[in-house]
């Protein structure tokens, strides 16, 4: 990304308040019942890059459940102050990717591990089928997703392939996976990926159709895809994370 990212004042405010969060976690034990439970009524920091879609999983899960949260910036550019590669950035994320999450007292990396969280620390609306068989289907399309897609479009790993087969990569791999999840969703879906709920599928989905379009995928061969991003994107808990809406985007190239 090119340029510095300028940022609202609630970031510095956020980052600050994030060292004390790290640094009271063990005087914590010793606090009244009543700082305890303000300490706890602190809203969730999200650590997010406008255009990651790792990021826009959690900020659509926090969204939908309707949870109130800050946003911390972090950048996947060296170039720009605060990137994922600093020093400090790696005492809150060990990989050095976003998002991670501040809450609860915890800090917490990885989308699916932050999912999974929310989705057992607070099970309103939630985003898991009750019957085993669809919790299954929901997993199987997270997994395709977040281990066999997005991986291979990392920022670290499209430096490696190179500037010259960078599209051509990134291109494969969505394909090789888009059918894969195509075929899936033609058994699963009805409104949404896994039957007429929203589930952490369907969080897994747009984010990565999002990712796909950057990477001028051709999406014809997959209408299923299509028609649940479109049904998807109308909904407000993925429409106002949506990458474009974020404090910290910066129109690249059209996209
Ligand atoms: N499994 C992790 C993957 C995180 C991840 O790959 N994040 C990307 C952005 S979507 C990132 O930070 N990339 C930086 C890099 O590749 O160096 C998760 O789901 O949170």
């Amino acid at each position: 990304m090119a340029g510095s990212l300028r940022l609202p004042p609630m970031f510095i405010k956020g980052f600050l308040r994030h060292s004390a969060m790290t640094t009271t976690l063990v005087p914590r034990l010793a606090m009244s019942s009543k700082a305890a439970a303000a300490e706890d009524q602190k809203k969730p920091l999200l650590y997010s890059f406008w255009s990651s879609s790792c990021s826009w999983r959690v900020r659509i899960v926090l969204s939908f459940k309707g949870i109130p949260f800050d946003l911390k910036p972090i950048s996947l550019s060296k170039r720009d102050t605060n990137n994922c590669y600093t020093d400090e950035f790696h005492q809150i994320n060990p990989m050095q990717r976003v998002p991670s999450l501040v809450i609860d007292g915890h800090t917490l990396s990885d989308s699916v591990a932050i999912m999974h969280y929310l989705e057992e620390t607070r099970p309103e609306h939630p985003l898991l089928p009750e019957s085993p068989y669809e919790r299954a289907k929901v997993r199987e399309i997270v997994e395709i997703v977040c281990s066999s897609i997005q991986p291979l479009q990392n920022v670290g790993v499209l430096d490696e392939v190179g500037d010259k087969g960078r599209l051509k990569w990134a291109q494969l791999w969505i394909k090789r996976g888009f059918t894969a999840l195509e075929s899936v969703l033609s058994t699963t879906s009805g409104k949404y990926s896994v039957g007429d709920k929203i589930t952490l599928a369907d969080v897994c989905l747009v984010p990565q159709v999002f990712n796909a379009k950057r990477y001028k995928v051709d999406l014809t061969p997959y209408p299923n895809i299509v028609r649940l991003n479109e049904e998807l994107l109308g909904n407000p808990a993925f429409s106002s994370s949506h990458p474009h809406t974020q404090p910290d985007y910066i129109p690249k190239n059209g996209f």
